[in-house]
């Protein structure tokens, strides 16, 4: 897949929207039941008119939200949006169950199908990409401390400017994203870089209402990974690095206390992290 793109949020929105509808999650769209859609969106609603009517929200304001919400769709956010200020909520209910490894967000910036790269692995990097090197290892085991020799770790991440391959112009195409197969014990090892903190565009929408509200549009820097393996639930989640400011202020609101990594200084010149996976089964 290959896209033209600039830095403007426009451009990184669409993105994000067009692999949203290639993703395949709206297959069971159809399937909501009626009683299901009058629940839910009856109760929006009526949050929405009840705010309305505690703060009295004027015809300026009812009619710049209009523009705004107009304005989120032209700027392709919805999925920036939606994922920044709804998701971790939808990310925690459905994965309340588990007795697994924690999950997190997904986010709009992950694209399926990235190189496949055997363990030990190296992602693909420009030469002399910025950053502290990083090596990511670890093992994967269901809740009985099995080995799941079958499981992969597929991984993506920005670069050290904060612009992710896909979504950002003049970054080669699958740039810091692979999927890797454990080994025959089930660990895997990866090298990458140490991502640097995110800011959520600022020039569309979603940035304009940031801006607007005088809040900020910081996460902190994070790396996105997504562990399956056959008969198991897919975890997706992402891990964080202590001291970063915005571990306890991330505007994604998506940083849990067990998502939070170690490094170790390496005898390679960068830091070595460690995480081991539990998946629960189906
Ligand atoms: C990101 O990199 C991200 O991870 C999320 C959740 C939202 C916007 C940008
Ligand atoms: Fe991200």
């Amino acid at each position: 897949m290959t896209r033209e793109v600039t830095p403007r949020a426009a451009e990184s929105g669409a993105g994000a929207t067009d692999v949203f509808r290639q993703s395949g999650k709206l297959q069971g769209e159809a399937d909501i039941p009626p009683e299901r859609v009058n629940l839910l969106a009856g109760e929006l609603i009526k949050a929405a008119n009840d705010i309305a009517e505690k703060h009295a929200v004027t015809y300026e304001e009812f009619n710049i939200l209009k523009a705004w919400m107009i304005q989120v769709g032209e700027d392709g956010e919805w999925p920036l949006f939606l994922d920044v200020f709804l998701e971790h909520t939808i990310e925690d209910v459905n994965t309340r169950h588990r007795e697994g490894t924690k999950g997190s967000i997904e986010g709009p910036y992950y694209v399926p199908n990235a190189p496949t790269l055997p363990s030990p692995a190296t992602l693909p990097m420009r030469e002399n990409e910025k950053g502290t090197p990083l090596i990511f290892t670890g093992s994967v085991k269901n809740t009985d401390g099995d080995a799941l020799t079958d499981a992969t770790v597929e991984i993506w991440l920005a670069d050290d400017d904060g612009y992710y391959s896909q979504f950002a112009p003049n970054i080669p195409e699958w740039n810091l994203r692979g999927s890797v197969p454990v080994d025959s014990e089930g660990n895997f090892e990866i090298e990458c870089i140490k991502p640097a903190p995110y800011q959520i565009p600022t020039d569309g929408a979603t940035g304009k209402l940031i801006a607007a509200a005088d809040w900020h549009a910081w996460r902190p820097a994070h790396l996105h990974i997504k562990v399956s393996a056959p008969g198991y639930e897919l975890v997706t989640q992402q891990l964080y690095f202590p001291g970063d400011p915005h571990n306890d202020d991330d505007i994604a609101n998506a940083v849990k206390p067990e998502l939070l990594l170690d490094p170790q200084p390496n005898d390679q010149g960068g830091e070595t992290v460690v995480y081991n996976y539990v998946l629960d089964a189906e």
